[in-house]
């Protein structure tokens, strides 16, 4: 009963609370702190036929130079409307390196179903952001 008890409170905290995923993976919201912050969401694409949705470091990095860093510690995911990318059934790749990757076809029925709409953030060092 206990067990049952203590599972379920840390289920709750791991998973069903999880808006988000992370690389690293243990990362969570809180973990960039002190002299790191959160940069501002950026969602660069749309999910469309010929590709799926793809938010790539490199390009982030290019098209807002003042909001973002060159060398992030973290990267967050979230759907466009704030829910876990993992909700989603959608089969993605997440690497502070490289970005968020959902490629349609990779995605069970991809004729019918596109990528969700996603968008990233990333933990910076506090001084190298100018916003
Ligand atoms: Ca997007």
């Amino acid at each position: 009963m206990i067990f049952a008890v203590l599972f379920t409170i840390f289920f709750l905290n791991g998973v069903l609370s999880q808006q988000s995923v992370f690389d690293p993976y243990s990362y969570t919201q809180a973990s960039c702190t002190g002299s790191y912050q959160w940069t501002m969401w950026f969602d660069t694409n749309d999910p469309d036929m010929s590709q799926g949705d793809v938010e790539i470091t490199n390009h982030i990095q290019q098209l807002f130079p003042t909001f973002m860093c060159t060398t992030p510690t973290a990267i967050e995911a979230q759907t466009s409307f704030d829910a876990n990318p993992t909700t989603t059934g959608d089969i993605f790749r997440i690497s502070v390196k490289d970005g968020f990757l959902c490629l349609n076809q990779r995605v069970t029925g991809y004729k019918t179903k596109l990528c969700t709409d996603y968008k990233v953030r990333y933990c910076c060092l506090s001084t190298s952001l100018q916003n």
